[in-house]
């Protein structure tokens, strides 16, 4: 039987500043990822976008949450969406959307797994709290949120925390952490491959050490994929791009040995922003890693 996988857009900007990433759904499509996985062999349904609010909360609320109500309530019907794809034993592939959406996937995905892996594939660690955050942007946050710390109503989407457990995630290409998420990196021994390690070991071996310690301590592996933690040149269109990412090749090796792993349980790419690139280009290199991840071979 050919495998299932369903795709769904979250087109959410609430989580950061710069409008246009809501737009990043219709953008992949655009880039035809259905016909690119189909023809790697699966049986695609694209089951279309969660509801998403469209009008921006009153700004001084909640400075150092902003728009709070409308990202938790977006999370929890993906989380519900989420957990109806595991249960019909089809792949959940979610289309970003900034990053705070990823509280609703690993909520949806966590109810399927007693050790949920993690791979956070960023420039940053999204692992501010309300109290750490410098912007209160919750998309610095969703990581955070999934261990368990931050606000409430952040934490307990689904309603059970945490989703995750520090010593299953692996961050990969990180290089723009801020002061609160490197101590908490610290107190929970959080893997982290900053670009620092990747310059040193190589992309290959990165990917090795991620697969085996996940593979042995994990029950499934969550893929969460920041286009920018590719560097601008490659993947221009995001709205917190950061200079020395990964590479377009090396995103590719990686992709291509997670497929080869088959490990991934679930995947999302996020923070596509059309606005902000060039012909479209970052939703085409997201589609691209897409087929790498789900099999795509050159030869
Ligand atoms: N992202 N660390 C910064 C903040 O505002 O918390 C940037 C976060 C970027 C989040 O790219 O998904
Ligand atoms: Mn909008
Ligand atoms: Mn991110
Ligand atoms: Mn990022």
């Amino acid at each position: 039987m050919r495998k299932k996988l369903s795709i769904v857009g979250v087109p959410m900007d609430l989580g950061q500043m710069r409008r246009g990433v809501d737009m990043g759904p219709s953008a992949m499509r655009y880039a035809d990822a259905v016909k690119r996985l189909e023809r790697i062999g699966y049986v695609v349904e694209d089951m279309g976008d969660i509801p998403v609010a469209h009008i921006n909360e009153d700004k001084n609320a909640q400075p150092s949450l902003r728009n709070l109500k409308a990202i938790t309530k977006a999370a929890s019907h993906l989380a519900d969406c989420v957990d109806s794809i595991i249960k019909k034993d089809s792949f959940p592939l979610v289309l970003g959307g900034d990053h705070s959406i990823a509280i609703g996937t690993l909520a949806g995905a966590a109810k399927h797994f007693h050790d949920l892996g993690v791979i956070w594939y960023d420039a940053h660690g999204d692992l501010n709290t309300d109290e750490t955050s410098p912007s209160g942007n919750i998309h610095g946050m969703p990581l955070a949120a999934s261990l368990g710390f931050g606000h409430p109503e952040l934490t307990g989407v689904g309603g059970f925390h945490p989703k995750v457990k520090p010593e299953n995630v692996v961050i990969i290409g990180a290089r723009d952490l801020d002061q609160g998420e490197r101590e908490l990196i610290r107190e929970h021994s959080i893997k982290v491959y900053t670009m620092h390690e990747i310059d040193r070991l190589g992309m290959t071996r990165v990917m090795e050490e991620t697969i085996a310690y996940l593979k042995e301590r994990t029950d499934g592996v969550h893929l969460s994929l920041d286009l920018d933690g590719l560097d601008p040149h490659d993947a221009p269109g995001v709205g917190t791009p950061v200079l020395g990412g990964i590479s377009y090749r090396e995103s590719h090796l990686a992709m291509e040995m997670l497929a080869e792993s088959e490990l991934i349980t679930s995947a999302e790419f996020v923070e596509v922003n059309p606005i902000l690139d060039e012909k479209n280009k970052t939703a085409e290199v997201a589609v691209a890693l897409m087929g790498s991840l789900f099999g795509e071979k050159l030869l």
